[in-house]
């Protein structure tokens, strides 16, 4: 079958199971994603251990010598009702996210479109966070652009998920799209951002972003970062929520099966008094981030965000969780005390 054939066909069957967009690139034009990341570690020497290791997504060939190009879908994620009780709270992305998710409609669509690449004979990986730099990947398939908070818009916003595979075999698909650029003079994004961590257009201190410190802290952060961080307790849409270019983009039809139970189950009350069951049950298996290891985090994160929000009725949650068995949620709980005792 001639190469255009096969990409069409592979597009066409993505589109078939339910993606937004599909594309197809070589793997030439990732190379330039290493020049990306020296510019943004040249311009955040912070972000370098962060980062270091994503410089193989310029080369996937390095870790799969057999690859010839990517493949690459979008997901879209802003059609879901948001339950009310964790807006603000929990980043949107991770209520969505199919990883991990076996009844997830696009865990099936992954399957079944993996399945297609195999009756095509076409060999394929996957990783769990990507083959390569998913944003740039998509950019490159003409599947959105990139603004200057560094997401992938589509015409439905940056509420996408990306997922990619290396093939073997040489394939192109570049899409069209009529997206323009951010305006010059909008900085809504970055004036949005509580930890200034997006600190000018396309770049980040990912040290700094609250996504990041909600579930990769080691330990209490200082109090200046706390009190930066408001309510998240997992994941930040703050510089995406302040973007006109999503405003309208979020349109609430579908119900996502399950997540209003789950929903019902989170409230800073109820994770306090959870105890490691509990938390395996109710929040492992969608926010796998956090791992059995650093359950601890989830009631520091509750904590601070008390801290920022103090409501009184707060107030027997945090006897409790002065005498919780983990030291860090103890020397957390001290700080809020100390904190309440001027309001
Ligand atoms: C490492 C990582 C993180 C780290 C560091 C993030 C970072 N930006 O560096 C942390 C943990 C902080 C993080 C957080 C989040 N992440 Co993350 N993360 C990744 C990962 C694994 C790699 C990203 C990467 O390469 N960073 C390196 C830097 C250099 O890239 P970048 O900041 O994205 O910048 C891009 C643009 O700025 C552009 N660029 C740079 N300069 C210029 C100049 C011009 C002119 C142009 C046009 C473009 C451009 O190129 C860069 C490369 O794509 C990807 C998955 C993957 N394999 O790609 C997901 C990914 C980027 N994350 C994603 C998401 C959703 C998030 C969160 C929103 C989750 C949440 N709700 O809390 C937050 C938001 C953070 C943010 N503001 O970007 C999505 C983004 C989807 C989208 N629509 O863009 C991805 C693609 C995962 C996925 N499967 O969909 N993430
Ligand atoms: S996700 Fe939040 S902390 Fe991270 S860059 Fe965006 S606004 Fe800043
Ligand atoms: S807030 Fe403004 S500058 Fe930032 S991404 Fe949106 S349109 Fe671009």
């Amino acid at each position: 079958m001639h190469q255009n054939d096969l990409a069409e066909k592979i597009r066409n069957k993505a589109l078939e199971l339910g993606f937004e967009g599909c594309g197809m690139i070589k793997l030439d034009k990732l190379r330039d994603y290493e020049e990306i990341l020296d510019q943004r570690i040249e311009d955040c020497p912070k972000s370098k251990p962060m980062l270091g290791n994503t410089k193989r997504y310029a080369r996937p060939e390095i870790p799969y010598p057999w690859a010839k190009a990517v493949v690459v879908c979008v997901t879209r994620y802003g059609k879901y009702k948001v339950p009310e009780n964790l807006e603000g709270l929990i980043g949107k992305y991770y209520l969505y996210d199919h990883k991990l998710q076996p009844d997830s409609r696009v865990t099936k669509s992954i399957a079944e479109l993996e399945e297609y690449f195999t009756e095509l004979g076409i060999r394929f990986s996957k990783e769990l966070h990507g083959v390569t730099a998913m944003r740039w990947a998509a950019y490159k398939a003409g599947l959105g652009i990139i603004r200057k908070n560094n997401f992938l818009y589509t015409k439905h916003g940056s509420w996408v998920i990306i997922d990619t595979w290396v093939i073997d075999h040489e394939l192109e698909w570049v899409e069209t799209n009529d997206l323009t650029a951010c305006p010059d003079d909008c900085s809504n994004c970055i004036d949005a951002c509580p930890t200034r961590s997006l600190f000018k257009p396309f770049c980040m201190d990912s040290t700094a972003c609250i996504t990041g410190l909600t579930w990769g802290a080691t330990g209490l952060l200082p109090e200046s970062l706390s009190e930066a961080m408001g309510k998240w307790i997992y994941g930040c849409d703050a510089c995406q929520n302040a973007c006109p270019e999503n405003g309208a983009t979020w349109t609430e039809e579908v119900e996502l099966p399950g997540l209003t139970e789950l929903a019902n189950k989170i409230s800073f009350s109820n994770i306090l008094s959870m105890d490691e069951s509990a938390m395996r049950e109710v929040l492992l298996s969608k926010f796998w981030f956090i791992q059995p290891e650093k359950f601890w985090l989830w009631k520091v994160n509750v904590l601070r965000a008390m801290i920022n929000d103090f409501k009184p009725e707060h107030k027997d949650d945090i006897m409790r969780a002065s005498e919780d068995k983990n030291e860090k949620v103890r020397e957390m709980t001290a700080r809020l005390l100390k904190k309440i005792e001027f309001v």
